[in-house]
């Protein structure tokens, strides 16, 4: 059984195991080096040759217990066929709705669309590299997906103003994007993903009133398929205030905590696997300061199952050394 397998269905505890989010990407310079020649990004995770390659980079370099499909979680609403372009500096930019026709879609020209992506899955889950551990697949939640959908850009700052107006519009993306993400899990399961793990970036920016239609029943129907393909499922709603009431309504196998909440908090509320919450900025200081944030989550994680991986992705300015040194100090001691 693979590490993280091992951490999740027999809730071992002797060994914790670590990946992170985004280790496939901006930091690595053999990365930097591919993207400086495939300047367009949406291409690129269609590119079913320079897929494997990059999704395996952070493998051949460091002692991961897991890879994650080098892949984009707004790949389902281009699926959909919503016009989505990547612009240096300002992040992703996607198509209006003008036409409401648009969100008609055939379930044979999205599989169509997204096909390299599965052939992805397919070649790198084959690499003997792989052998002994896991090949994390993904999606983004409804809630997310649907705040790009409507928002049309990040909404870093703020949701447009108006993006609640639509009800119709919102429930119907909501129904479509529940549709066709069971379809997405389905086919990178088939085709060699061994775990899901499900973003929910946005998550933090709901009220309480709103979290039970948006969050907790659209996310935990998604979870409910993962597990009825047999394949466990990690649910990462970041800032969310309440992680405690976000497991006791959806019910993932692991839950991925962001860098905000206390991880002692965590550990007396939840009763399941655990995932994350190490600074990214972390890696940025000194390797003294790396020591002292890991040594942290070590002990308060040390009757706990518990995944090590960070409270968000890694950040493009990471020096590649300082990755080297956190997976041996939490693999060495
Ligand atoms: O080179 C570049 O400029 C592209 C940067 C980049 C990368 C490396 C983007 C653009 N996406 C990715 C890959 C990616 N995205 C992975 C790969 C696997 C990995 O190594 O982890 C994953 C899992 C994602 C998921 C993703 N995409 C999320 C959820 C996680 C998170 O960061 O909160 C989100 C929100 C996106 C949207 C997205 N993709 C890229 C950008 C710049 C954004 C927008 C972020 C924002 O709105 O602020």
């Amino acid at each position: 059984m693979t590490p993280i397998k091992k951490c999740i269905l027999k809730k071992d505890i002797s060994y914790k195991p670590i990946w992170l989010m985004r280790q496939a990407g901006r930091y690595l310079p053999e990365f930097r080096k591919i993207r400086k020649k495939n300047k367009n990004f949406v291409k690129l995770c269609l590119n079913n040759k320079l897929v494997p390659e990059i999704t395996l980079q952070p493998i051949k370099r460091f002692d991961f217990d897991a890879a994650i499909i080098f892949s984009d979680i707004l790949m389902v609403p281009y699926g959909l066929g919503q016009k989505l372009n990547f612009t240096k500096g300002l992040g992703p930019q996607l198509g209006d709705f003008n036409d409401k026709s648009s969100l008609i879609i055939k379930k044979s020209n999205f599989i169509n669309k997204l096909k390299p992506v599965y052939e992805s899955i397919k070649k790198t889950s084959n690499n003997k590299i792989l052998e002994k551990k896991d090949l994390i697949g993904f999606v983004g939640a409804p809630w997310t997906l649907l705040v790009y959908m409507i928002n049309r850009i990040s909404p870093k700052k703020n949701l447009k103003k108006n993006f609640f107006k639509d009800k119709n519009l919102n429930n119907n993306i909501l129904s479509i994007l529940k549709e066709y993400l069971k379809i997405h899990i389905k086919y990178q399961v088939r085709n060699g993903a061994t775990v899901i793990q499900i973003f929910d970036s946005w998550a933090g920016l709901l009220s309480e009133k709103d979290l039970e239609k948006y969050v907790y029943q659209p996310t935990k129907e998604i979870v409910d398929f993962t597990k009825s393909l047999d394949v466990p499922v990690i649910c990462f709603p970041r800032n969310i205030k309440n992680f405690k009431k976000f497991v006791e309504k959806v019910n993932p196998d692991v839950i991925s905590i962001d860098y905000n909440i206390e991880p002692k908090k965590i550990v007396k509320d939840i009763h399941i696997p655990v995932q994350g919450g190490i600074d990214p900025r972390a890696l940025l200081v000194d390797k003294q300061s790396l020591k002292n944030e890991v040594k942290k989550y070590k002990e308060v994680f040390k009757d706990h199952p518990y995944i090590f991986n960070l409270g968000h992705g890694v950040l493009p300015q990471t020096d590649p050394n300082m990755v080297e040194y956190l997976i041996k100090f939490v693999k060495d001691n």
